[in-house]
């Protein structure tokens, strides 16, 4: 069950797959599970809805692992799905935001990826499509999104690391969260983590022009920051541009008139960078958290 599951170790994707069943299963009232779409090699893209009812309630989107190398964020994605049943009822933050709102959770991203960093390569950063046209393999899922699209930070050539891939929304791990974040059509904040640098960043990524809310979402960046900072004292810095990326989710999610978009990326800042050893995953979870119930609350109280 998902009380003795080990939160403190990485897993393969088939024991995150598990695991979102038993949670699921447990927790049949609070929890179920989505198969949005399938990953370009067949593999279900599953999201969590946690919900105590309502109809489209106004909901909170997380993601973690557009990246497969960035391990800590899959293993805090898991221990978020936990830590959201345990706290319902208890945690007044928790409580106040799960009475009024859903909160969606994909750990998995890129599960083809994902799968890969465990079989063949542990620095695996790109989904696993096959191209016509080059022997390299995989786009960059944080490229493909339709917000300043093939723009400075990402690359035309397959063989590099931030490939956008062919046109905007050309993979289905983005289209697949594309449709359903459009259908839902009240997604009030769709936050997306990244690890390791240690930023909390909000949009634009594609352009240095500064977003209308600049000035709320960089004050609400300060407080999540601050509360994270907390337990251990790790040091986030937090901003628009530290530096350029287009064609990232977030730029097209505020686009889309989703006004609390950010991008978390997590410990370290590079003594171990992607390879954060297992004993910092329950310490990086927990003082992530913070940062997200602060966003979180602000947008149950904000419109
Ligand atoms: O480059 C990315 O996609 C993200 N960093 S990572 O090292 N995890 O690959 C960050 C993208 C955030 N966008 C902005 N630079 N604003
Ligand atoms: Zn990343």
């Amino acid at each position: 069950d998902t009380d003795s599951f080990d939160y403190s170790n990485y897993h393969t994707l088939t024991e995150i797959y598990t695991f979102q069943d038993m949670l699921v299963a447990e927790n049949p009232n609070l929890v179920s599970k989505i198969v949005i779409g399938q990953s370009s090699e067949g593999r279900p893209l599953n999201v969590l809805k946690f919900s105590t009812g309502g109809t489209n309630r106004p909901a909170v989107w997380i993601d973690t692992g557009i990246h497969s190398r960035e391990w800590v964020t899959q293993a805090s994605g898991i221990w978020f799905a936990k830590k959201i049943v345990k706290d319902y009822r208890r945690d007044p933050t928790v409580t106040a935001v799960l009475n009024n709102m859903d909160i969606f959770l994909e750990i998995v991203v890129n599960p083809d990826g994902y799968h890969y960093t465990h079989t063949n390569d542990r620095m695996w950063r790109k989904n696993r499509k096959l191209l016509s046209n080059s022997r390299c393999v995989g786009i960059d899922l944080n490229r493909n999104w339709d917000a300043g699209f093939g723009g400075p930070g990402s690359s035309k050539d397959p063989c590099r690391e931030t490939y956008s891939g062919p046109s905007a929304n050309s993979e289905s791990e983005v289209r697949s969260i594309v449709n359903f974040v459009s259908t839902h059509g009240n997604i009030k904040a769709f936050i997306s983590i990244h690890s390791y640098s240690q930023l909390l960043l909000y949009p634009y990524g594609y352009t240095r022009t500064p977003i209308r809310d600049q000035n709320e979402l960089h004050q609400l960046a300060r407080r999540a920051i601050t509360d994270l900072a907390s337990p251990y004292g790790t040091r986030y810095r937090y901003g628009s541009i530290i530096y350029q990326a287009s064609g990232g989710a977030i730029d097209w999610t505020y686009n889309q008139g989703i006004k609390y978009s950010y991008t978390f990326e997590l410990r370290d800042t590079g003594l171990y960078g992607f390879i954060l050893p297992a004993s910092q995953i329950v310490p990086t979870a927990s003082e992530t958290w913070l940062g997200l119930k602060v966003i979180m609350n602000h947008a149950l109280r904000n419109p």
